[in-house]
């Protein structure tokens, strides 16, 4: 008899930041998380994870409408369901339920652990199997102030834990930005690659000024400059400049993708499970960038371990991520509920072995964090 969903649970969980993380839109000194455990009747259980960015400063679902969409539409259409019916089910979610690729990603995330758990087989090879099993991670520099940002960037390169940089900008004027990029540039030197992502606060023109300066300043990558409806202007951006863009915003799941490089768009795209809607989904982005042409990046909403753990096992079945990836969530947060943090070291993440994502609840750690 096949096993059945027997219960889903979603539970906000908040955990400190080791810093404040300044981003355009927000500064985070707090990760809220959903996390979803979905048991079925033979007793095992599936973990999964839905994560944004300062409650609904990024985007229009907020961990609080996850948790709501979980408990109050997505569960009735998935309770005494199989639970190995994967794709079966999230038809039934999706005939039912438009967007909330957040809640969707965790809900999906779940399901492949549990069937990873049934099989006795790590979720990467219910994709297919690893391609690779140290996968590249950066870090994000976003203290808001440019020396503690240089500080820390000594710091994780003289420790080989990241060779490469993200910096978050778009929240001051343009020419303060660039000073500060370029003064992290230039301390750096050529032994890392330095980055920048705008999330969507430049008007095209200051984009065009925007790309030149940080061209000049030796900037690898553009994230997102312009706002993410604004396709057109991404493209025109993308082949006026050879510094290279990379889609994050514009592209949520594989129509976008078709959509934006069609329309002519040269450069490459943050993957992110949760805004496709899961690990599943993500990759069906992945193929279309790749029949493109356009370049791969393992993106992240600052999950915690889980979710992270998830998105890597997506990505560790790609033969080539041509930025890396930015899986570095669980460094951001002062602690974590897996009984085994991810062990990041060689400027990489080491995929988890062990059954479906590989990764233990710290109930313990569940409960101190959970929101009462
Ligand atoms: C984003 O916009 O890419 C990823 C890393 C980080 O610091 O913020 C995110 C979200
Ligand atoms: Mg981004």
């Amino acid at each position: 008899m096949a096993a059945i969903i027997q219960s889903i649970e979603a539970i906000l969980v908040d955990i400190p930041t080791i810093r404040p993380h300044k981003l355009s839109m927000a500064t985070m000194g707090v990760q809220t998380m959903v996390i979803v455990r979905i048991k079925d009747s033979d007793g095992l259980e599936g973990l999964g994870e839905a994560t944004t960015i300062g409650g609904l400063a990024y985007g229009p679902e907020s961990p609080e409408s996850v948790k709501l969409t979980i408990d109050t539409y997505f569960t009735p259409l998935l309770l005494n369901q199989p639970a190995e019916a994967i794709n079966t089910l999230k038809v039934r979610l999706n005939r039912a339920t438009r967007g909330n690729n957040l809640a969707k990603s965790a809900i999906e995330t779940a399901l492949l652990d549990l069937m990873g758990k049934r099989l006795n087989q790590p979720l990467h090879q219910l994709l297919g199997g690893a391609v690779h099993r140290h996968i590249p991670v950066l870090w994000t520099l976003a203290s808001g102030d440019t020396q503690t940002d240089i500080d820390e960037a000594r710091r994780l390169l003289a420790d080989q834990r990241h060779c490469d940089f993200k910096l978050k900008i778009g929240s001051r004027a343009l020419m303060d930005d660039v000073r500060h990029v370029a003064a992290i540039k230039a301390a750096v030197g050529d032994s890392a690659s330095v980055r920048v992502d705008v999330n969507q606060a430049w008007d095209e023109s200051t984009a065009a000024r925007g790309m030149a300066e940080l061209q000049a300043a030796g900037i690898d990558l553009v994230e997102q400059p312009t706002p993410m409806k604004e396709h057109a202007a991404l493209v025109r951006l993308s082949q006026q400049f050879h510094l290279p863009i990379l889609a994050d915003e514009a592209v949520a799941d594989a129509t976008d993708m078709f959509t934006l490089a069609s329309a002519g768009f040269a450069g490459a795209v943050a993957l992110k499970i949760a805004k496709a809607g899961g690990p599943l989904q993500a990759l069906k982005v992945a193929n279309v960038a790749s029949a493109a042409g356009i370049g791969l990046y393992g993106g992240t909403l600052l999950e915690g371990t889980i979710g992270t753990v998830a998105a890597l096992h997506a990505w560790s079945t790609l033969d080539t991520l041509h930025w890396g990836t930015e899986m570095f969530g669980p460094l951001l947060l002062k602690d974590d509920i897996v009984e085994t943090p991810l062990n990041f070291h060689n400027n990489g993440v080491t995929l988890p072995a062990g059954p479906g994502l590989g990764v233990t609840l710290n109930e313990d750690k569940l409960a101190e964090y959970r929101r009462q």
